[in-house]
């Protein structure tokens, strides 16, 4: 039976807290054995509308673990998707406090920005071409609010796809002129390549990560609004970051972004 909405939105609450005062939960499943998927997406939904009636601003859109390298990592078998705020975003080359986060992690990702409103169900990653112009270098720093970055996938869907800062690269690319596919990212921590990828790590493409999104939105008869900014998911692991740490993307094509944690 679904939660009812007073406990969907005390779990949101409980989510945001944990955000807020850095601190971990167990994960949802643990308190509620029966915790759906579906469950899961609405507690996201209400988080959403919790931080907006904060006074965030919805800045963007997500999609987690879309490379066999995540899914694998985090021990589940699905691409989910989330939410970006304002409050999240840091420009390229500046800095993140690691006193607003937890125990971040990077990923490199390619991000697209939508030029018309894309719908499902049936998108296709032709209908997704078509909606994009500009592809942009970026990073994703993920935070799990549970303990240990352990959950199973309603939890983590529950916590926003551990969403927490993002930062977008200066460099626009029009889509047509890059092969997205072949196209490498190498992540340098500290001055030493730690990680490399290809776009195909993210479900073959990553036009097919923005598919994926219009159609799994499309189940709560949302749309991709034109616009909008898309992180089409992490192209490697993710990489663990502590105070000191200083991070560089190097995208092919797309320029380099660099982050420090202090
Ligand atoms: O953006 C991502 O792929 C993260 C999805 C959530 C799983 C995780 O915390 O690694
Ligand atoms: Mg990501």
């Amino acid at each position: 039976m679904p939660l009812s909405t007073p406990r969907i939105v005390e779990l949101a609450r409980r989510l945001e807290s944990a955000a807020l005062e850095r601190r971990t939960e167990r994960k949802l499943t643990d308190a509620e054995p029966d915790f759906t998927l579906s469950d899961g997406y609405e507690v996201q939904w209400a988080l959403r509308n919790l931080r907006i009636t904060a006074g965030a601003r919805l800045s963007g859109l997500k999609m987690g673990l879309t490379s066999r390298a995540k899914m694998k990592q985090m021990g589940v078998d699905s691409p989910i998707y989330g939410f970006l705020l304002d409050e999240f975003y840091v420009p390229a080359d500046s800095q993140i406090a690691m006193s607003g986060l937890i125990h971040p992690r990077v990923e490199p990702e390619i991000a697209l920005v939508t030029n018309r409103d894309l719908r499902g169900p049936g998108c296709t990653i032709a209908n997704a071409l078509a909606a994009i112009d500009f592809a942009v270098p970026a990073m994703e720093i993920i935070d799990s609010r549970y303990t240990d970055f352990k959950f199973d996938l309603p939890s983590v869907v529950a916590d926003n796809g551990s969403s927490a800062r993002y930062v977008v690269g200066t460099t626009a690319r029009r889509v047509r002129d890059l092969d997205l596919r072949t196209l490498g990212v190498v992540v340098e921590k500290n001055g030493e390549a730690v990680s490399f990828g290809a776009g195909a790590a993210v479900l073959g493409h990553p036009v097919s990560s923005l598919a994926m999104l219009a159609n799994l939105l499309a189940l709560r008869e949302q749309i991709i609004p034109a616009g909008t900014y898309v992180m089409t998911g992490g192209i490697t692991e993710a990489i663990k970051a502590q105070a000191g740490d200083h991070f560089v993307a190097r995208f092919q094509d797309l320029g380099s972004l660099s982050t420090r944690f202090v």
